[in-house]
């Protein structure tokens, strides 16, 4: 079972050069948290990428709710994340075809191509979206995680739309450039060499006012197979961020560690 295996075993076993460098990483820096940095001011954004950036594998960004975006606001975030050792993920969560994603990830005022070591897609579309993002490339190293599940409640992913989503992210001649699946369950998919990302984190509620379904860092690493647990509200509205970073990263840690241990 994958879940049992241990991230540098993992990093082996992975197919896409992100997921190596993550699964590696993950276990040299020991932290398994992911920041969702779901701030409107660039300033802000690098102000907790400088307080949490020590205790997180991954950096993930909604560029387009920025009010001050900028391409210093980028260098300085990429500053931020080679200082601290952690990887860039731009959840655009792309759905179009796959000659509308490449344009999207590539073009306009994002460029997100450029910077974002790691983007996510939906499966909608089918597998052409992730033949499309990799046709944007000029040889830069990055990678794609797939949408299979969603922690909204009520969402409209059925089990046979996450089946076909795991086949797109495990079959075919694209698969070294899937570096994981985002999903709520263990069953998901079977292939250790993938990355889980697991949303829908925090310690204190089990709801938001719009949907959001939460549920214990203990939790989605033991039962629902997270490797990596992502964490935005929890730590960005606390009244000490860097604190909760630390608690988060904390409880994952030694949630994973005692899931290889088992
Ligand atoms: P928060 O911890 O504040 O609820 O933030 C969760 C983050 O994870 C948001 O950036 C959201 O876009 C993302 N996310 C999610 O909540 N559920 C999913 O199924 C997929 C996501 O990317």
């Amino acid at each position: 079972v994958r879940t049992r295996l241990t991230y540098e075993t993992r990093a082996n076993l992975a197919k896409s050069p992100l997921a190596k460098r993550l699964f590696n990483l993950m276990a040299n820096k020991q932290t398994n948290l992911c920041l969702a940095a779901d701030l409107t001011k660039a300033a802000d954004i690098l102000d907790m990428a400088e307080k949490c950036g020590p205790y997180i594998c991954l950096l993930k960004t909604h560029v387009d709710i920025v009010e001050d975006f900028s391409d210093s606001f980028i260098s300085s975030l990429q500053t931020l994340a080679k200082q601290h050792n952690f990887v860039l993920m731009e959840d655009r969560k792309f759905a179009d075809i796959g000659n509308t994603v490449s344009l999207q990830y590539s073009k306009g005022i994002y460029k997100i191509s450029s910077w974002a070591d790691l983007v996510t897609a939906h499966t909608l579309p089918g597998r052409s979206i992730v033949q499309g993002l990799k046709a944007a490339l000029e040889g830069e190293e990055r990678g794609v995680f797939l949408l299979a599940e969603m922690s909204s409640s009520g969402n409209l992913i059925d089990d046979k739309y996450k089946e076909t989503s795991v086949k797109i992210a495990t079959e075919g001649g694209d698969v070294d450039f899937v570096a994981g699946v985002v999903c709520q369950s263990s069953n998901c998919f079977a292939f250790p060499g993938l990355i889980q990302l697991t949303p829908g984190v925090k310690i204190n509620e089990n709801v938001d006012k719009l949907g959001q379904q939460y549920q214990t860092p203990e939790h989605v690493v033991k039962q629902l197979g997270a490797d990596i647990a992502v964490v935005g509200r929890g730590i960005l509205q606390a009244s000490n961020p860097q604190q909760a970073a630390i608690n988060y990263r904390d409880r994952l840690w030694a949630a994973y560690t005692e899931r290889v241990a088992k």
